[in-house]
């Protein structure tokens, strides 16, 4: 089967990198879609192409993992790549109510699309790409919640290192 697996990853951590390693085991093929287009809840720290580039390289490693950005409406970006379902990763009761919204209103659009929950491990169910750029801009050592690519990116935006 393959999935995708949508997502701002402003930046992503090793929560996202969990999901994306554990999809890649269960399907055949896992597509990475970082969304383009900034929604209401304000700007992104990186550009597309900035978290693109570090999703791609965090994943290089995963032969069946392939990224883009996308966007306008996932469903879209799905019914192109020729996906079967969505992956989304739950971390908390919070996660559920707002990922159980979008996954009845994507199958509405595209009738019959799956949403598939993964679990978040434990070790990274309170990490957040909030709370990293949070803690990385005021200098806190985040190097044990992201993978490299995006500890690098920080530090080049924050100027540290
Ligand atoms: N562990 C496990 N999973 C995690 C962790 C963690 N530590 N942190 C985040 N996740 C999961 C999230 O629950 C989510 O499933 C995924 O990883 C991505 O998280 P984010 O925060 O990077 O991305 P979001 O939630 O901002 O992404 C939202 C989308 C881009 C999916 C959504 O806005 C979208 O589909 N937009 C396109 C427009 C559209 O189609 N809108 C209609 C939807 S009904």
């Amino acid at each position: 089967m393959h999935v995708v697996y949508p997502g701002s990853f402003d930046p992503l951590t090793n929560g996202h990198l969990d999901v994306i390693q554990r999809a890649s085991r269960l399907f055949d093929r896992v597509t990475v879609a970082v969304l383009e287009n900034p929604n209401k809840r304000g700007q992104y720290l990186f550009t597309a192409e900035e978290r693109l580039n570090i999703v791609r390289e965090a994943t290089a490693h995963l032969p069946n993992v392939e990224a883009h950005t996308f966007s306008g409406l996932l469903v879209d970006f799905v019914k192109q790549v020729g996906a079967q379902a969505i992956v989304k990763g739950l971390r908390a009761v919070s996660d559920y109510e707002y990922e159980l919204q979008m996954a009845h209103l994507n199958r509405q659009l595209l009738p019959g699309l799956e949403t598939l929950f993964i679990l978040a491990a434990t070790r990274y169910s309170f990490v957040s790409s909030t709370m990293v750029k949070e803690i990385a801009r005021y200098g806190g050592d985040v190097s044990k919640l992201v993978p490299p690519a995006t500890l690098r990116a920080l530090k080049a935006k924050f100027g540290q290192g």
